[in-house]
């Protein structure tokens, strides 16, 4: 959990115009402009140095970056994302990463894969099946997956629609240590292919009413969450977390969690 960079993209003034689910009306581009400076500091705090692209007023969900790559300490590998307005957000992306990686896979038709429905333990990656990641694709993202020499499983949270991601609902924070919801855990472990616990040192079970914030991501000493959810903070700090509260409002509108802001490597 040890990361040098990040790549983020601002939101552009077509930031409204993404996808939602729209419960919670829509987003203030200004607020969500600084919402997002805020982030991007709270990275460099940790130590990083941030690429911050231009924003792409052509793609609204396109401050999402999380979604259009895989990034890891030993290659990279382009998604191809669920829902087909996102889908040409990945060409900038590749653009980008060819600066940081020799190689980049691809996920290839009729796979889709969404960056959020993967989530990295320690060089185990749990990739999720949902509504925006189709099977094809992950078996496609297992495969890459292994041939850099990581070892996978499949979590498939189609049942649970208040998943847009599987990282909507788990985050591994490093020691053993999970955050995940209540579909997700199990006693001991986390539910993976069909049954079977990963191990886990500790599982941090969200309060449902606190949903939002299992989606919180550790950056070298720090665990980034969302502001307004004390349980979880206080949950995080009693593991002895340093715990960076940041305001997400505006993404959380969007559909949008903490983590997909950026992707950190
Ligand atoms: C979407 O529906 O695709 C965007 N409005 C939100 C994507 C959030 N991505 C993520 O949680 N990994």
């Amino acid at each position: 959990m040890s990361f040098t960079r990040a790549i983020v993209r601002p939101p552009g003034r077509s930031f409204a115009a993404g996808l939602s689910s729209g419960a919670e009306g829509p987003p203030d581009v200004d607020r969500a402009l600084e919402q997002h400076a805020g982030y991007v500091q709270a990275l460099r705090d940790c130590g990083l140095a941030v690429t911050c692209l231009e924003p792409d007023e052509a793609y609204p969900d396109a401050t999402f970056v999380e979604d259009t790559a895989i990034v890891t300490a030993r290659g990279a590998i382009l998604t191809r994302p669920g829902a087909p307005s996102r889908a040409g957000e990945v060409r900038g992306m590749a653009e980008c990463l060819r600066r940081f990686y020799a190689d980049l896979c691809v996920i290839d038709a009729p796979g889709t894969v969404d960056g959020g429905d993967i989530c990295e333990a320690d060089g185990h990656f749990l990739i999720g099946v949902s509504a925006r990641t189709n099977e094809h694709g992950a078996h496609q993202m297992a495969r890459h997956l292994g041939r850099l020499g990581y070892t996978s499983s499949m979590v498939d949270i189609r049942a649970n629609p208040a998943l847009l991601h599987l990282k909507s609902g788990v985050a591994f924070l490093g020691d053993g240590v999970w955050v995940a919801d209540g579909g997700i855990a199990a006693d001991g472990g986390i539910v993976a292919d069909g049954g079977i616990a990963l191990g886990a040192r500790d599982v941090i079970r969200v309060p449902p009413f606190e949903a939002y914030a299992a989606n919180c991501v550790r950056v070298n000493d720090a665990v980034l969450v969302a502001a307004g959810y004390p349980q979880m903070s206080a949950a995080l700090g009693s593991r002895g977390c340093r715990v960076v509260p940041l305001e997400m409002s505006e993404f959380r509108k969007m559909d949008g969690g903490l983590s997909c802001l950026s992707l950190r490597f």
